[in-house]
């Protein structure tokens, strides 16, 4: 195992802190989720089930023999343990690298404790550097990409992928993010933007950063 995945281990461990007998969690996607739902499948006795943030993931829990629900059968969703692609401080974040973020932001939103487990070079003063995922109805591609210019980006098509939704990712480069929440705010009302990867609203209540010197916890 590589140092980096190492440390991504580390702070999933350290998220399993967080959960509680009884509970649904809400799992995410990525490596760092992966470590998660492996260290869960240790405890999987103990809680009623998971909610998944993607397919992916869902198989790897049912690989376990951990309950996957869907979440309209659940209530609000106690706790959710996902990773990232860029953090800040005030625990702002960048996802969807992976493409999940349409569901990552709904169980994210559904969820009373969002804890957000990565290694410590994802930690950033600004967001930004990682190119912003913006989720996009087919038909919208072009309309929403125009917009982005508009708002200083330059944005890629993610050629050859289609989300879990059957929709197209655009990753945004060079967007100015110093003011995430407000950002957050003007994408989503942009016509055929199904979801934008920054987590500003409703950011994380907890992050997890595995380093070389062990497991830092922000709030
Ligand atoms: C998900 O997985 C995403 O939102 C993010 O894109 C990615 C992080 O991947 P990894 O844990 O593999 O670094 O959490």
């Amino acid at each position: 195992m590589s140092n980096q995945d190492q440390m991504k281990k580390a702070a999933a461990e350290a998220a399993l802190e967080y959960v509680e007998d009884g509970m649904v969690v809400g799992i995410g996607t990525g490596s760092t989720a992966n470590h998660f739902i492996d260290l869960l499948a240790k405890m999987k006795g103990r809680i009623d089930g998971t909610v998944a943030s993607s397919e992916a993931s869902a198989e790897r829990l049912r690989g376990h023999g951990i309950p996957v629900l869907d979440l309209n059968a659940v209530g609000p969703i106690p706790l959710y343990v996902d990773g990232a692609d860029e953090a800040t401080r005030h625990l702002h974040l960048i996802k969807g690298g992976g493409g999940a973020l349409t569901r990552e932001k709904i169980v994210a939103a559904a969820s009373e404790r969002f804890v957000c487990i990565a290694d410590d070079s994802k930690l950033v003063n600004v967001l930004g550097t990682f190119p912003l995922p913006v989720e996009v109805i087919p038909m919208a591609r072009s309309h929403v990409g125009r917009a982005m210019l508009k708002l200083g980006g330059q944005p890629e098509l993610r050629h050859g992928f289609t989300t879990d939704n059957g929709n197209l990712i655009l990753d945004v480069f060079n967007l100015d993010m110093t003011d995430p929440v407000a950002l957050e705010t003007e994408i989503n009302q942009i016509a055929g933007v199904v979801t934008v990867g920054i987590f500003a609203r409703r950011p994380a209540d907890v992050l997890i950063l595995g380093g070389k010197d062990g497991v830092k916890t922000l709030t």
